[in-house]
């Protein structure tokens, strides 16, 4: 056994003083234990035994039901190192705020010891982190969406190398909540929220914002990505992973059901919310899924936009701030066109018409591999090489359906300068156009000015490195209504994507990009007139440069340390787009 294990474990009891301590096994016995004491205490509440064996709602505290972007802070020795789009705070005075808060937390409550792997078991690329918890719904989440217990502990044997995470539901008042990283000791604490990305310490805190900072010391990637498999009628897979901000696509991208299938196009998932990725030798960056699990937005999801995701949550899941029909039964806005009759709502009240019947950021917890969508590859411990990026958004306006970057440069600027309408997925006010580059505004550890370094390095390193696309599938009508229908017709654009990876498909150069011939996306069996697909397509130069100025207000804010190729890039938009130039400040 690990020592620094057993007295890191011995240290945070000193200070919580849980009533008893249980380390995770992660055996079935274990799991058996545990549900019964959850249904008793009214932490899981039991589901239709025969249409959803083995699953279970959980209903959080009310003011506890999204990730709190306000107090998670990046917590480095020198301000600069988390850079201007991270909270802040020292070391020293992260945890002298925080021992008060975790002093006697576990008083009454049981402290489960969490061991757990990032990755596949048998990976290279995999990592370890133990999280301590006083939560059983942490604990039982944690068993689905990683690799916990005694698996964990093998691979860790007597060695340090892990990552500690510890925490405490607290009192779940949102003013004494706080989520800390220190990404220069590889720690975690998190207090007061029992919530997704605040508790389940493995997902954001360890695989994106500790893995990042981890990613450049040592010459990987560690980003917010879906990882897919697009196979062709020949039967060929090409990889590709997406970067879209959060509730913005990537479980309903990763998954979906090919509206091309009787084409020959079918896609596999890897993994719909992280990707760790590491240069191979063949010149391609391979890429692995750290997790073991999805923990999906529920809402939207039917069996027409994500029957794979339909289908596999029919048993051993967990169900978060979802309504429970009168069956027992899951429901969410959007599951079925009229909602059933008799509804509890998420807050566990009868069900008002006209009010909403789950949360908004209600959640979906399943196993991966009862996706029947799942990659034969899942678990390839030596990854699934890369061919494209995807970056993406939420935007109404300004975004064309697809558009290509014109190299690898190009590319990072387009990540970099990346913005997408908020949604219910963190705390605050949902539909508000934020830059989100790369999707990791939440969630890079470190200065994101040097995180566009190293993305720029990266790219120079690899042999193969992805093409680089960029999609909106929200852009509005003048009626209000999404102009592309989404979904599993979004493997179109993917196929384009594969042709012009396989120099079969042709692109018109616009002042952003490369953009699809006029008969580029197949449009099969789809309803989709020339004047919407010219209006999907088209690049506004008055929105552009509107969008340009933006994008130069948000560079601006990393000072010096801005990579200047970042400003070059900058320089050829507005160029491009007719504009005088201003000088950058650099
Ligand atoms: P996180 O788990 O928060 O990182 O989100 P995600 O990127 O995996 O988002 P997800 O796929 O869960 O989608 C979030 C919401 O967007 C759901 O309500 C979906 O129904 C909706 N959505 C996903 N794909 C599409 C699409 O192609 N078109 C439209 N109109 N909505 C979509
Ligand atoms: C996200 O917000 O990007 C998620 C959900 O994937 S959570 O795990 O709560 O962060
Ligand atoms: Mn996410």
């Amino acid at each position: 056994m690990s020592t620094a294990l057993e007295s890191w474990v011995e240290e945070v009891s000193r200070l919580t003083k849980p009533e008893r301590i249980v380390w995770c096994d992660g055996s079935q016995q274990e799991y058996e234990r545990l549900i019964p004491e959850m249904l008793r205490g009214g932490v899981f509440h039991g589901l239709n035994d025969r249409t959803y064996p083995n699953c279970y709602l959980h209903r959080s505290d009310p003011y506890d039901v999204a990730r709190t972007e306000q107090v998670t802070f990046i917590c480095t020795r020198q301000k600069e190192d988390a850079g201007p789009t991270n909270n802040w705070m020292a070391p020293v005075d992260g945890k002298a705020k925080l021992r008060p808060l975790f002093d006697s937390a576990m008083q009454g409550r049981t402290m489960y010891v969490v061991p757990y792997i990032m990755g596949p078991a048998n990976s290279p690329y995999s990592k370890i982190g133990v999280e301590i918890t006083d939560s059983p719904y942490v604990v039982a989440s944690m068993r689905i969406m990683s690799r916990i217990g005694q698996v964990a502990l093998d691979r860790l044997g007597n060695s340090d190398d892990f990552v500690p995470g510890l925490h405490s539901l607290g009192d779940l008042n949102p003013d004494r909540r706080f989520i800390l990283h220190f990404p220069e000791e590889k720690l975690i604490w998190s207090i007061g929220s029992g919530y997704g990305g605040n508790a389940l310490l493995g997902k954001k805190c360890f695989a994106l914002r500790i893995a990042s900072w981890m990613a450049r010391e040592q010459d990987w990637m560690a980003e917010h990505m879906l990882i897919l498999g697009l196979e062709d009628p020949s039967g060929k897979v090409t990889y590709m992973a997406a970067a879209f901000p959060s509730a913005c696509g990537k479980t309903n991208l990763a998954m979906m059901v090919s509206a091309l299938e009787n084409e020959g196009y079918r896609v596999w998932t890897v993994g719909d919310d992280i990707a760790w990725m590491v240069p191979g030798e063949d010149g391609y960056l391979h890429a692995v899924n750290p997790e073991a699990g999805f923990f999906g937005v529920a809402p939207g999801t039917n069996e027409k936009t994500n029957p794979n995701v339909m289908q596999a949550i029919r048993k051993n899941s967990i169900f978060t701030n979802v309504a429970l029909t009168p069956e027992r039964e899951p429901w969410w806005e959007g599951m079925t066109a009229t909602p059933p009759a008799g509804m509890i709502d998420w807050l566990g009240k009868p069900w008002q018409a006209g009010s909403p019947a789950a949360q908004p950021n209600s959640r979906y917890t399943v196993p991966a591999e009862q996706a029947p969508c799942i990659s034969p590859r899942w678990q390839d411990p030596a990854g699934v090489p890369i061919s494209a990026f995807i970056f993406g958004g939420r935007r109404t306006h300004v975004a064309p359906l697809v558009y290509e970057a014109r190299d690898w440069e190009h590319g990072v600027f387009v990540g970099a300068a990346m913005a997408s309408e908020t949604t219910a997925a963190a705390t605050g006010a949902v539909g508000v156009t934020r830059r989100d580059p790369m999707a990791m505004l939440p969630f890079c550890g470190y200065n994101m000015a040097d995180y566009f370094r190293h993305w720029i390095e990266m790219g120079r390193r690899l042999k193969h490195p992805p093409r680089i696309f960029h999609v909106n599938w929200f852009r509005k009508g003048a009626d209000g209504k999404f102009l592309w229908p989404g979904y599993g017709e979004n493997v179109r654009v993917l196929k384009w994507m594969l042709e012009r990876i396989e120099g079969k498909a042709g692109a018109v150069e616009t002042q952003i990009g490369l953009v699809p011939e006029p008969n580029g996306i197949t449009l099969d069996g789809l309803r989709v007139s020339p004047d919407t697909m010219g209006e999907l397509l088209r690049v506004d130069a008055a929105e552009w440069s509107a969008e340009a100025d933006a994008i130069e207000q948000f560079f601006v804010k990393f000072g010096y340390r801005l990579p200047s190729e970042l400003w070059d890039q900058h320089s050829a938009l507005t160029k491009r787009l007719g504009h005088a130039v201003a000088a950058p400040a650099r």
